[in-house]
């Protein structure tokens, strides 16, 4: 045990579920929290996608890089102090340079596709891409299946893939509806039904993380049995808003909820997560400054924690990872 943690034996296992941004935050803070003891994340497989043959994991690699404190702290992925050289020089011979690699980034990425060629698992090749990259705790990060995935985007301007969507068009086109192509035919990652299904001691808490309900958790979600591994192995499952006073922090979590119909709100979110998910949560986590509606949506959910779920540097994503502890080990 760490000191200052509120670690102990009493508690159960942690695994987040994230994609990139606020989730990676949470990972961070839950790392330190945790001292990597006990706790795993699973990463949102839906963004990944091949560009110039190489295999591209923007949800795992920003969860790699936060836990080992090596992500860019103001765009939110790739790696910090970062060089653009391979990048530059792409640009000049004519792109495609829509997608930036840096540097460290794109080394990452050859040793990730030198390991797949080796005929090793995604599973297999985040854990060595975690060795390497000096994630020095037990903590294990985990694709949430090693199925391909992808998720595709239908907008006003046509079906397009993800990253197209996300970084090509900075999702401005109006979101219709969001696909998982090949999501049917997955199955959840071994390591981390082996997880669930030997877990001892207090088991398993299972965190959503602050993540966009479409496009992180819904691709992790929706995979076949995940929904049951959950409910049946998890001891409680904790959700954080990704919504705070009717916005998302970062990204068009709240655009496309505004887009598809949907209440903009942590309440609106919570309707939309048990709708989807009946009886999977059993904790609802949102912000403070959202204590009024939380105040009046607790007559038909009396299980929503308010707190500061702001993690807006290190140090705050430590306290709240701490609070999530606290909520994993008492309930509320
Ligand atoms: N996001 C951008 O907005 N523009 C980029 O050029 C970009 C490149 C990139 C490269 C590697 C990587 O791991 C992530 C990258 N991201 C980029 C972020 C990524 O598109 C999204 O943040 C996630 O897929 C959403 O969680």
């Amino acid at each position: 045990m760490t000191s200052g943690s509120i670690r102990d034996e009493e508690q159960a296992e942690l695994l987040l579920l994230s994609g990139g941004g606020g989730g990676a935050r949470l990972a961070a803070g839950l790392h330190v929290a945790t001292a990597g003891e006990r706790f795993s994340v699973v990463t949102n497989t839906g963004d990944d996608f091949e560009h110039f043959g190489l295999a591209i994991c923007p949800d795992t690699d920003s969860v790699l890089y936060a836990l080992s404190q090596q992500i860019d702290p103001v765009r939110g992925w790739g790696r910090e102090a970062e060089s653009w050289g391979v990048f530059a020089e792409l640009s000049k011979l004519g792109g495609p340079d829509w997608f930036q690699l840096g540097d460290k980034d794109l080394a990452l990425h050859l040793i990730r596709a030198a390991l797949l060629a080796d005929g090793l698992g995604l599973c297999e090749v985040t854990a060595v891409l975690a060795r390497r990259l000096g994630v020095t705790s037990a903590a294990s990060i985990m694709p949430a299946t090693e199925d391909r995935v992808r998720t595709r985007v239908i907008t006003s301007e046509g079906e397009m893939a993800f990253q197209e969507y996300f970084v090509k068009h900075r999702c401005e086109p109006h979101l219709i509806a969001v696909r998982y192509e090949g999501i049917e035919a997955a199955k959840p990652a071994l390591p981390l039904v082996s997880l669930l299904e030997n877990a001892v001691g207090r088991g398993v808490d299972v965190v959503l993380g602050p993540s966009n309900p479409f496009l992180s958790l819904a691709p992790i979600l929706d995979v076949p049995g995940m929904p049951n591994l959950l409910k049946e192995r998890a001891r409680r499952v904790i959700a954080v808003s990704p919504i705070v006073e009717g916005q998302a922090l970062k990204g068009p979590a709240a655009k496309i909820m505004s887009e598809l119909g949907l209440s903009v709100s942590a309440a609106g979110w919570m309707q939309w997560m048990s709708d989807r998910y009946p009886g999977l949560i059993d904790v609802w986590v949102w912000d403070e400054r959202d204590h009024e509606l939380a105040d009046t949506m607790r007559v038909t959910h009396p299980n929503i924690v308010v707190t500061d779920t702001v993690m807006s540097d290190p140090e705050r994503a430590r306290q709240f990872a701490e609070r999530i502890l606290r909520v994993s080990r008492d309930g509320d």
